[in-house]
């Protein structure tokens, strides 16, 4: 079962993940070889007093932050299937057999399979499955545009998510939201480097540093479920990841926390999958029981 927010009117329409409608091929300020393998080295294992990398990211978020009532509070459990949940903005269970052409875009780039495990998932009887070779440039998700814009351009997600036998050590991209700002796409994501989840802002006009600006940090679990939820407020340059239910506050971002504001565009487009920039082993990642809404949702 899945539903979203938008109708179908979006179903065959090329996909519009990376910056718009004008082009399916990757944009310039995204290019595949956007990291260098050593930009963010495996054995970087202190996010909050890491190299360089933590320069533009000194200010540590206030964790009084979380108390703000609209994001802090633990949200009741509303189940994770989306049969009725007409209050979500999108929602799919991977419950139906097969990739929902209606709410998805489907991207198999470098020999990356996508399909529907009906064997393997954290809810239900079917999870969002991204096989990945060993290769640059792996790239393997779903893109949603139907739900965007979202209302006051802030939203919430929720999804449970899987790697193994491995987690990539390379930089990869799991979640994206993107649009334009200033006419070049710009991105709230969700990255992990050496294993290791960041917060990642990328807008090539206006972020010199190399491959985005990024907060550390969560180690990936490997062959474990994970309840990963986040929150991206296009008005208040924000943005909070939440694992397991429990802040990450070494990833929150705020207009106020960073050097640089993480200005946000109009999201026009979510997609979620995992993205190799360099080579490591193949492995496979699980999405299921994701959705999107305009208040936090909750792992259960
Ligand atoms: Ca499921």
């Amino acid at each position: 079962m899945a539903v979203g927010c938008g109708d179908a009117s979006d179903e065959g329409e090329p996909w519009a993940g990376e910056g718009g409608s004008t082009s399916t091929e990757p944009t310039s300020d995204d290019p595949p070889d956007e990291d260098p393998p050593d930009e963010d080295p495996p054995d970087e294992d202190d996010g909050s007093t890491g190299g360089e990398d933590e320069s533009s990211t000194g200010d540590e978020p206030d964790p009084t932050d979380t108390a703000d009532g609209s994001t802090g509070d633990e949200p009741e459990p509303s189940g994770l299937g989306c049969e009725g949940r007409d209050d979500l903005l999108l929602c799919d269970d991977f419950e139906d057999g097969s990739v929902d052409g209606s709410l998805w875009n489907v991207i198999e780039d470098n020999g990356v399979e996508v399909s529907v495990d009906e064997d393997f998932s954290y809810h239900g009887g079917g999870a969002l499955r991204i096989s990945l070779p060993s290769a640059n440039a792996a790239r393997g998700g779903l893109v949603h545009t139907a739900a965007f814009p979202v209302p006051d351009n802030h939203f919430f997600g929720r999804a449970w998510f899987y790697v193994g036998p491995t987690a990539p050590q390379t930089h990869s991209a799991a979640l994206a939201a993107t649009g334009q700002l200033d006419g070049a796409a710009a991105r709230y994501r969700l990255d992990s480097n050496g294993g290791r989840f960041n917060s990642r802002y990328t807008h090539n006009p206006t972020v010199e540093q190399h491959g985005g600006l990024k907060k550390f940090g969560y180690d990936v679990p490997v062959e474990q479920w994970l309840c990963i939820e986040w929150e991206y407020d296009g008005p208040g340059s924000s943005m909070r990841y939440w694992m397991d239910g429990e802040e990450v506050v070494e990833m929150t971002v705020t207009a106020e926390s960073e050097e640089q504001e993480w200005v946000a565009p109009i999201f026009d487009s979510f997609e979620i999958g995992w993205r190799t920039y360099q080579a490591a082993e193949p492995t496979d990642v699980y999405w299921d029981a994701m959705a999107l809404a305009s208040t936090r949702i909750g792992c259960e």
